[in-house]
């Protein structure tokens, strides 16, 4: 049994030049890994607390030294000895430490890094890749991609309100050729968009950021380029949306404010979905709807709920007490899985575990603000439900990711599997 001997944190910068938390983890016997926090700009309400300073002489505001020493003065002292496949008790001792209810004393940020890094060094400990101690001997299942790579909302500077505009290839034999098969279709968007005048500079996820004159010609173009770049659309690769509704949701109303589009009501949204699935190979909506509509995510649904997935990000944050609120309500058929929303491993994987329980399919993702960490690439594997969503094709934030997933696809050799949750 090893133990550990020394942890400390170190406040670095996320791929948006924001501060975020490093944690390094040593061994007594010598294993030393660390771990980085992700961060988002699009964040539900009921988030776990990212701790920030709120000191306006340094980054705004936006500094993490508190939550650096908390983890170096607090978290650090009463870990020291444990041997770290104590997972679940590690994490339960540092939800006691901070005794809130969303880790807001502490910080998510704090407790997040600690979390990983003690997953990180078990798996070394015990000479396993990450995914394979997680997940054990039946991860074997690489996600289906779900990859952005036409950005708006919070996300870029542009005329489109939905933020995220993604690529799904569904039809794909392999992750390696997934990862091909959306890698040239960006190509081509880019050419596609060059061709039409607009503008080909990318938002915070790596996707193109284009100022279009309705959200819809995003799927439009998109369904082009899928075309274009040789591929069927609905068959070899497929549209998944995370317009992030919350984030323009006002008054009781979504307001459409940056194509000028006015505002819309719960149901009209709903209406436009259904002409968009109705028009595009659309099969993934995240977050069609705002964290506070319950009742228009019911109702999206039981109208659409059979022909696509529905997923809900900010309206349960990773969160078992919302999801099981949504099971219970039909809200939804589907869960955003990401763990700075919940703020460790361990109550991360109770989320999975609720989905599996209801027959729910979850997809694991990045954050806007992310770092080279590969942790998550390694939890979509180990989780097992076949969808991954993490960003363009291009910002080495990114394609870490999707480079550590073609590590894991050839270490798994003839073992990996690459099936589509939406095809048979
Ligand atoms: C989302 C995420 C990730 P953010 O809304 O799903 O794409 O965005 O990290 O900004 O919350
Ligand atoms: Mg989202």
């Amino acid at each position: 049994m090893s133990t550990i001997s020394s942890i400390t944190a170190q406040e670095i910068l996320d791929s948006r030049g924001n501060p975020t938390v490093r944690v390094h983890l040593e061994l007594d016997n010598g294993v030393l890994v660390s771990s980085s926090v992700p961060s988002g700009a699009s964040t539900g309400q009921n988030e776990a607390v990212e701790l920030r300073d709120g000191d306006k002489t340094r980054f705004g505001g936006k500094g993490v030294l508190q939550a650096v020493a908390n983890v170096n003065e607090t978290i650090a002292p009463r870990l020291l000895g444990l041997d770290p496949v104590r997972q679940a008790e590690i994490d339960g001792i540092m939800l006691e430490l901070d005794g809130t209810r969303n880790k807001a004393k502490l910080g998510a940020n704090a407790i997040l890094g600690v979390s990983m890094a003690a997953a990180r060094a078990a798996s070394e400990d015990a000479g396993l890749p990450l995914y394979a101690y997680l997940g054990g001997p039946g991860a074997t299942r690489l996600p289906v991609p779900m990859m952005n790579i036409l950005n708006g909302g919070k996300h870029a500077a542009n005329s489109v309100d939905f933020q995220e505009f993604m690529v799904m290839p569904i039809g794909a034999p392999t992750f390696a050729e997934a990862l091909r098969y959306g890698a040239e279709t960006f190509h081509t968007l880019a050419r596609l968009l060059a061709k039409k005048g607009h503008a080909t500079s990318v938002g915070d996820e790596g996707g193109f950021a284009p100022n279009l004159s309705r959200n819809e010609d995003a799927c439009e173009l998109i369904t082009e380029a899928i075309e274009a770049a040789g591929y069927k659309p609905g068959r070899d690769i497929a549209i998944a949306l995370d317009p992030a509704s919350t984030s323009f949701f006002e008054d009781g109303a979504y307001n459409l404010s940056h194509s000028g589009k006015g505002r819309k009501s719960s149901d009209e949204m709903i209406e436009m979905y259904q002409r968009w699935i109705d028009t595009y190979p659309i099969v993934s909506i995240e977050d069609g709807l705002a964290e506070e509509d319950w009742q228009g995510f019911a109702r999206q649904t039981e109208l659409q709920g059979d022909r696509i997935q529905i997923v809900g990000d900010d309206i349960f944050v990773t969160n078992p007490t919302f999801i099981r609120r949504g099971i219970k309500e039909n809200s939804a058929n589907a869960v955003l899985i990401k763990l700075n929303q919940i703020g460790t491993v361990t109550e991360t994987m109770r989320a999975v575990q609720l989905c599996r329980e209801a027959g729910w399919r979850f997809v694991i993702s990045h954050r806007s603000g992310e770092t080279e960490d590969t942790f998550m690439a390694d939890f979509a594997v180990a989780m097992s439900g076949g969808q991954i969503k993490t960003g363009s094709l291009c910002r080495s934030e990114r394609i870490a990711k999707y480079n550590r997933l073609l590590e894991i696809e050839r270490d798994l050799g003839k073992g990996a599997e690459f099936r589509s949750p939406f095809v048979g």
